[in-house]
């Protein structure tokens, strides 16, 4: 079906799937690149177009990207997909990608684009048909084309949190490491110290959360996001929230999907 010798998009799916990865159903269709998907999938109707949101969350490391990405999904049913965590499960599985990017999580440097890509545009391809939630990714301009090059996305928000709040927070942060769920033990505890409340598992501190590897973070994210907000700014897409409080930022946020998807609950929870 490649016209021009032009190949379908990695994340469009045309190779025997129904429906690329950007849901064949976006505001306005797929990119102009994804030449598999403009026979099968032309410019869809307003009702179809609200069908299927695509959001991106930014922020430094321990700006609470994880645990307001848990809100919306509990609120609002869409897939929370954080890149750290699809590393971290490819390391725990030694696989090929958990292998290359083992020396660059323990630095806590970011891991090189090709792969970080390569991952999320597959992980993006078996979600197709759902909403989903970016969170850590894309986190530079070259992750953010190769997004571009999948779906147009919707909704951006990014985190911007002092430094100082971001160094207390991570070093106090444990995680589930099978769910990914995250717990602080000042602003949301587990119910007993040092277990998950959900199955009863243990939690424990990741080795990129040690101090030096945090203030190494925190460094390289301005840089790197630098481009990427403006890009979003430039599209329109861009929300910015400030402050110390993930529970004062939460109601702007929840607002703010609020407008675009129905939450799946009456009543906002966290
Ligand atoms: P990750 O896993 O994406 P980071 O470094 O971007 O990691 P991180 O550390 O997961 O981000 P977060 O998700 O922004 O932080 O924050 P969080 O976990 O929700 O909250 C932090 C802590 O603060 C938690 O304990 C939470 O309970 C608490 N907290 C939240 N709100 C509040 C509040 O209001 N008050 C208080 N007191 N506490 C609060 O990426 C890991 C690594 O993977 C690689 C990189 O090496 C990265 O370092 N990687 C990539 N590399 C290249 N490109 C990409 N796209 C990559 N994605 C990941
Ligand atoms: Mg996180």
């Amino acid at each position: 079906m490649a016209t021009l010798g032009m190949r379908p998009s990695p994340g469009c799916g045309r190779g025997g799937r129904q429906i690329p990865a950007c849901g064949g159903y976006r505001g306005r269709g797929c990119r102009a690149k994804c030449v598999g998907c403009r026979p099968r999938h032309p410019l869809p109707s307003k009702a179809m177009a609200s069908k299927l949101l695509r959001a991106v969350i930014l922020g430094p490391p321990g700006s609470g990207k994880g645990t307001v990405c848990q809100r919306i999904a509990q609120n609002f049913g869409l897939q929370h997909l954080s890149s750290g965590h699809f590393l971290r499960e490819n390391l725990k599985a030694s696989t090929e990608v958990g292998d290359t990017a083992k020396q660059y999580l323990e630095k806590g440097l970011l891991v090189p684009d090709h792969v970080i890509t390569r991952l999320m545009v597959s992980e993006l391809e078996t979600r197709s048909t759902q909403h989903w939630l970016l969170d850590g990714f894309p986190r530079t301009l070259v992750q953010a084309e190769a997004l571009d090059r999948i779906c147009d996305v919707d909704l951006v928000i990014s985190l911007n949190i002092p430094f100082e709040t971001l160094k207390d927070r991570l070093s106090q942060r444990w995680i589930h490491p099978s769910s990914g769920r995250v717990y602080n033990l000042d602003f949301n505890p587990p119910q007993v110290l040092g277990v998950d409340d959900i199955t009863g598992e243990p939690l424990v501190q990741q080795e990129d959360d040690k101090p030096e590897a945090v203030a190494a973070k925190l460094r390289r994210y301005k840089d790197a996001a630098k481009p990427v907000i403006e890009l979003y700014k430039s599209r329109g897409v861009l929300h910015q929230f400030s402050g110390t409080e993930t529970n004062k930022i939460w109601p702007y946020v929840y607002t703010l999907f609020s407008n675009k998807i129905t939450p799946i609950q009456s009543k906002e929870a966290y």
